[in-house]
Order: structure tokens, then C-alpha cells, then sequence
């Protein structure tokens, strides 16, 4: 496998970075998660924008133009013969001294991993994940701001942790306020009297581009969706729910903590958005 690494194309056994990268030391630098579709990448240009602001919000100058970037991550997939994948792109920091200031590190490091990816078995698609309230809260967004995609995911990491200790694949994350933010790597939808709903962004949400995705597919398929502060008590009495994300794309829900959602299997809008959006994966985005 060829690894993009600083504007050179490595095998993966030599694609190496310094233990003194304030990326491994600090987990300062930012990154996205973006997937390749029969030779697309999906909405290559929205992530590469997401990641200019997650850059500007932690004052991170990126080496790259959108231009650079983007050419780099084609390259990636070109180099390695795929047509389907998922990409990671990562920026660090860099290189620098012990100590939390990042301006000891002159030269962010970038590199590009492009792989498979494993998604949730089909069945869940078909039936419903069923998912679990972690007791872990997300991060209010005066202490770290939702929508910087950072290599800070240990909140979300614990999130998880609990979510598999209670048997669940995903999770709902509240707020500090006990309102629903996101999951630990998926934005959160329900679906009450035909309208679709979401959490909004000031909630601890991070602004992901499959969740932008449903906003072009509700208009497409003539649904309402709006934006609101949501609470668990919304998601019990839904007619429908499901997940958005790079890795899960859209998921159906079946199940919150033992309580079914709805008639507890995928509902009617939940397929329309999904067929919409498998279809949409393959016309848009960038041709490699
Ligand atoms: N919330 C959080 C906290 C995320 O990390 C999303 C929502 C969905 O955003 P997108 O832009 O993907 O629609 C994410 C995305 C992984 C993985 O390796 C994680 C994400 C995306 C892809 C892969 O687990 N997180």
C-alpha cells in the first residue's frame, strides 16, 4: 500500500512519523474522513473545506492549497488502483519540542491513507441498529468546539467504550445541558408526522457532510427537515431514526436503550433518504 506522507508516495511499512510530532504527543492536528465511489470521491470539496476551517480554528497553516490537496488525495487512490475506498487525510502539528506550544513545531506533517473499509454488517442496514445513551458527555463546545474535526477523539473514544460495554455498536452522546448531540462518529436524524429532524450544530454536533447530504436530499425528495434541540424523549416517541456518516453512511435506528423506535424496523422516509443517497454516491464528486 502507498501512503502519501509530506509530498512523497511511500510503502506503508515506510510511512513513518516522529514520536516528537506534537500529532502523537498532544493529539494536536486535525483530519477527515472521506470515501471514494466507483472512482468519486464524495463531496471531496466540502471536506477539504471542513478541514481548512478545523485548520483556521486551531491557527494550523496548512502546507497544501485546496488544489494540492486534492490532487494529493486522488493520487493516493490512483497509486494504490482503487475505485472504492475510505480515505484519511491527516495534518499534524508537526514536529516539535516536548511542551504543549505548538510554535515550536515549524512544518506540519501530512499524509494520506486510502483503504478499504469495513462497513456495519448488511443486516443492520436491512433491520436496525440498535443503540444505547452513554453516560459520557460530549464536550461543550466552549471547551472544544464540536465542528474542529481534531485528533482529539477520546471523548468520543469513551463514548464508545461504553457503548460496547452495554452490547451496542453506536451510541447517543448528550450535551452538558442533556440534550441529544451526535454519536460518537455518526450525526443523530429522527423522523415525527413526515418531518425529518437533527440536532443542531450549537448543540455539540459536528457539521458532517453525509448530515449536509440529507439536507440536499430532503429537498429532493420533498421532506421538511429542520434543525432543533433534541432530547431523548424526542427519540422515543419518533416514528423514525437513523445515523449519518462517512464510514456508517446512513443507517437506520431500531432500537434506544432497549426501547424500540417507531415499529422498531426501518421506516418509510428512512428508505427513501438511504436509496437517495446510494444513488447520489455514485453520480457526484470528484472523478479520480
Ligand atoms: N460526528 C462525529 C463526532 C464524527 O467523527 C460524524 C459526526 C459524521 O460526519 P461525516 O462528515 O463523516 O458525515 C463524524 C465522522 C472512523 C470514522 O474512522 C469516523 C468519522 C467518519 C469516518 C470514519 O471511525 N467520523
Amino acid at each position: 500500500m502507498k501512503i502519501y506522507l509530506d509530498g512523497k508516495f511511500v510503502d506503508d511499512a515506510e510511512a513513518k512519523v516522529s514520536v516528537f510530532d506534537h500529532g502523537l504527543l498532544y493529539g494536536d492536528g486535525v483530519f477527515e474522513g472521506i470515501r471514494l465511489y466507483g472512482g468519486n470521491i464524495f463531496r471531496l470539496d466540502e471536506h477539504l473545506e471542513r478541514l481548512e476551517y478545523s485548520a483556521k480554528a486551531i491557527l494550523l497553516t496548512l502546507p497544501l492549497s485546496r488544489k494540492e490537496l486534492a490532487w494529493a488525495t486522488a493520487e493516493t487512490c490512483r497509486q494504490n488502483g482503487l475505485t472504492d475506498a475510505y480515505i484519511r487525510l491527516v495534518v499534524t502539528r508537526g514536529v516539535g519540542d516536548l511542551g504543549l506550544a505548538p510554535w515550536s513545531c515549524p512544518k506540519p506533517t501530512v499524509f494520506i491513507i486510502a483503504s478499504k473499509i469495513s462497513l456495519y454488517p448488511k443486516e443492520y442496514y436491512e433491520n436496525g441498529l440498535a443503540i444505547v445513551t452513554v453516560p459520557t458527555r460530549r464536550i461543550n463546545p466552549a471547551a472544544l468546539p464540536p465542528a474542529i474535526k481534531s485528533l482529539n477523539y477520546m471523548n468520543n473514544i469513551l463514548g464508545k467504550i461504553e457503548a460496547k460495554q452495554f452490547g451496542a455498536l453506536e451510541a447517543i452522546m448528550l450535551n452538558d445541558q442533556g440534550y441529544v448531540a451526535e454519536c460518537t462518529a455518526d450525526n443523530v436524524f429522527t423522523i415525527h408526522k413526515g418531518v425529518i429532524y437533527t440536532p443542531s450544530a450549537s448543540q455539540g454536533a459536528l457539521k458532517g457532510i453525509t448530515r449536509g447530504t440529507i439536507f440536499d436530499i430532503a429537498q429532493e425528495i420533498g421532506v421538511p427537515i429542520q434543525e432543533v434541540n433534541m432530547t431523548r424523549y424526542d427519540i422515543w416517541c419518533a416514528d423514525e431514526c437513523f445515523l449519518t456518516g462517512t464510514g456508517a453512511e446512513v443507517i437506520p435506528v431500531a432500537k434506544l436503550d432497549g426501547r424500540e423506535i417507531g415499529t422498531g424496523k426501518p421506516g418509510p422516509i428512512t428508505h427513501r433518504v438511504l436509496a437517495s443517497f446510494r444513488r447520489r454516491v455514485l453520480v457526484e464528486g470528484e472523478r479520480i
